[in-house]
């Protein structure tokens, strides 16, 4: 299996997250993707191959343009207007309350505003880098989208930062670029007809099913923890299903506290019911691995055998099949854990 990786997303490295109300090291580092680099390196299942450079268009084919230009010179837009800082986080964010009744904002040119403009909470800071590092886990996507479109069953985009809760015109939840919506777009510009996000983060994918909300041809299928509980709290609620021409392409599968494998593997199967129903060409896998029994911001019960029948679950679809990293902050186990989920979905192809 090809896995697709650069150490440019190293370039993305806060010096804290604000979380909890605390200043804490953050759980999103880069450590996180060199480990799971360094276990699959140890198994010959996997052959490592760099991104290609795919610019800009395949982003904006997604999200609004208004946001690439933003990220790529907000940090150095902020330094001149406040810096020096290490992180820039948002202090004021456009929440509807603050202009109710006196119709809608206008864009704001200031930095400070902007800054809460494009971004919804504070636990997701910009650095020097975090632009090339967020352009370059598109990349790493978008290579292993070319793999699958060049005949391979099934390729491993270890993308970071991850990406699943950037919507069209926002970023947040440690995201910037959503690199799952970005390359099931892609997949569709090549020519497939209709493809599959299926989300396995702990945390709901807000992003990708708010891109994907009014269109029937990127079906979104969500497992995670219920929103009454669970990071990002106003969406993945079991009756948001889409709008317009999307009515009935989102499915949530929102997962009570302490789930464990065999509920969780019932759960995903009928997910993958609903992903066959609506007859996919390829599926593009958010693979958060923050549903493991031992995450420190998760609550879920998953084993590593669970997350390898997971893995084997999907593999039984036998459909052309993307793997892109979200979430997992189990950082001693991370490595491991992704080489048990895609040993599971390489079943069969080896
Ligand atoms: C990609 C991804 O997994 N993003 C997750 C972002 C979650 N950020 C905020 C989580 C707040 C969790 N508070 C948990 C308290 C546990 N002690
Ligand atoms: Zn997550």
């Amino acid at each position: 299996m090809k896995v697709v990786y650069t150490l440019r997303h190293r370039a993305h490295h806060p010096e804290a997250e604000l979380e909890d109300s605390r200043f804490q090291p953050p759980f999103e580092h880069p450590g996180r993707a060199e480990t799971i680099r360094d276990v699959l390196s140890t198994d010959d299942l996997f052959e490592f191959i760099a991104p290609d450079d795919h610019g800009t268009a395949p982003i904006t084919a997604v999200h609004d343009p208004g946001l690439v230009e933003f990220l790529a010179t907000a940090w150095q837009r902020f330094q001149e207007a406040h810096g020096p800082t290490h992180d820039v986080i948002p202090d004021v964010f456009s929440v509807a309350g603050l202009r109710d009744k006196m119709g809608p904002a206008v864009r704001p040119r200031s930095i400070s505003m902007e800054l809460g403009w494009w971004c919804f909470e504070t636990t997701t800071p910009l650095t020097q880098g975090t632009y090339d590092a967020a352009r370059s886990s598109v990349d790493v996507a978008l290579t292993a989208a070319d793999a699958v479109l060049a005949g391979d069953r099934v390729a491993y985009g270890l993308c970071r930062p991850p990406g699943h809760h950037a919507g069209s015109a926002l970023y947040g939840g440690y995201c910037f670029f959503n690199n799952a919506a970005i390359t099931a777009q892609h997949l569709r510009d090549a020519g497939l007809s209709r493809v599959a996000v299926l989300d396995v983060d702990y945390h709901h994918g807000n992003g990708t099913q708010q891109i994907f909300y009014d269109r029937d041809d990127v079906v979104f299928v969500s497992l995670h923890g219920d929103p009454e509980r669970a990071y990002p709290y106003l969406t993945g609620h079991r009756d948001e299903t889409g709008t317009g021409r999307g009515a009935g392409a989102t499915l949530n599968l929102p997962l009570g506290a302490g789930c464990d494998d065999d509920a969780y593997v019932s759960a995903l199967s009928s997910a993958l019911e609903a992903i066959d129903a609506a007859s996919v060409d390829a599926i593009v896998v958010s693979l958060g691995l923050d549903t493991f029994v031992e995450d420190p911001i998760s609550d879920l019960a998953l084993s590593a055998d669970g997350l390898e029948r997971c893995g084997a679950l999907v593999a039984e679809m036998g459909c052309p099949t993307v793997v892109l990293q979200e979430g997992g902050y189990a950082s001693d186990a991370l490595g491991e854990n992704a080489r048990r989920w895609l040993r599971g979905v390489a079943s069969g192809t080896h």
